[in-house]
C-alpha cells in the first residue's frame, strides 16, 4: 500500500500540470485578397500573416454566379473546434466569405507566418479548415506541412489522392450540387502534438502551409471551396526536465526501499 501511495505521489509531481483549454492563435473566415488574405483572428501575443497562390493565376474571391459567396462554410466552427468563445462567421452571402481555387488548376495553396511575439509559450495543437470540392475535378488532395520556423519542420498530414466516388480521405466532391445550404464542408482537424516540437515559444514563428493538389486542370466548374482555416493551441505546461524526473524516481525508489527495511 505504502508502495502505492509513493507511486502515486510520483505520478502527481510528474504529470503535467492543469492544461490549459485550447484557443484560437490566427485564423482567417474573411478572404479580403486573393494572394495575402488578413489574418483577421490573432490571439493576443501573437502576429499572423497569409500568402496565397494556385498553379495558374490566384484564388477567387468574387464568385459572381447567382449565389454569391457560394461555398463558404456556414457553421461557424474550424474544422469541428468551436474556437472556445471565438467563433467563425456564419456570413455566406459575400464573395470574400469564402476562398475559391476555380476550375481547371491542378494545385493551390495557403500559407501562414504564426509569430509569438508575446511573453508565454504557447503548443500549437491543430490546424483547423473547412473544405469542399464542388465537382470531382478540384484540386481535392490535401497536405499540411511546417516549411520553416521554430517547431518541427516537415510534412505533418498528407491525404490520399481523391476519387470520382469519394472514398478516399481526400476532399469530398459534390457532383456539381450544393444543396440547400452552404454547410456542406467537410469538418478537417489536424493534429500537430505529435511534433517533436510543437511549442512556440516567446519570440518563436513559424511557417505552415495548406496544399492542395492532384487536380486534373480540366472541365468546367470544378471549383475547391475552403473558409474557416486556423491553428488552435494552449500555453505550454511545463512538463520537468528528464533529468529532474530521473531524480524524482530514484529517490521515490530509495523512499520506498528504505520503508521496507
Ligand atoms: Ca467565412
Ligand atoms: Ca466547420
Ligand atoms: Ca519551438
Amino acid at each position: 500500500m505504502k508502495k502505492l501511495f509513493l507511486l502515486a505521489m510520483f505520478a502527481a509531481f510528474a504529470m503535467p500540470q492543469s492544461a490549459q483549454a485550447d484557443v484560437v492563435i490566427a485564423a482567417i473566415d474573411n478572404w479580403d485578397s486573393t494572394t495575402a488574405p488578413t489574418v483577421g483572428i490573432v490571439a493576443t501575443g501573437f502576429t499572423a500573416t497569409a500568402t496565397a497562390s494556385t498553379s495558374s493565376g490566384a484564388w477567387s474571391i468574387s464568385d459572381s454566379g447567382t449565389d454569391p459567396g457560394r461555398g463558404s462554410s456556414v457553421d461557424t466552427t474550424w474544422g469541428t473546434f468551436d474556437g472556445n468563445g471565438t467563433a467563425a462567421s456564419s456570413v455566406t452571402d459575400l464573395g470574400t466569405a469564402n476562398f475559391t481555387v476555380t476550375n481547371g488548376r491542378p494545385s493551390a495553396e495557403v500559407t501562414l507566418v504564426i509569430n509569438n511575439t508575446g511573453s508565454d509559450d504557447y503548443d500549437l495543437n491543430n490546424f483547423h479548415f473547412d473544405a469542399v470540392a464542388f465537382r470531382p475535378n478540384a484540386p481535392r488532395t490535401y497536405t499540411l506541412e511546417v516549411l520553416s520556423g521554430d517547431i518541427t519542420n516537415g510534412i505533418v498530414f498528407a491525404s490520399d489522392a481523391p476519387q470520382n466516388d469519394n472514398s478516399t480521405n481526400a476532399i469530398t466532391h459534390l457532383g456539381g450540387s450544393l444543396g440547400t445550404t452552404h454547410d456542406v464542408h467537410d469538418d478537417l482537424d489536424i493534429s500537430l502534438a505529435g511534433l517533436a516540437d510543437n511549442t512556440l515559444a516567446a519570440g518563436e514563428s513559424a511557417t505552415i502551409q495548406i496544399a492542395f493538389s492532384n487536380g486534373t486542370g480540366s472541365g468546367g466548374g470544378h471549383h475547391l471551396f475552403l473558409d474557416n482555416v486556423g491553428v488552435s493551441g494552449a500555453i505550454a505546461v511545463a512538463i520537468p526536465e528528464p533529468s529532474s524526473l530521473a531524480l524524482l524516481g530514484l529517490s521515490g525508489m530509495a523512499m520506498v526501499i528504505r520503508r521496507r527495511k
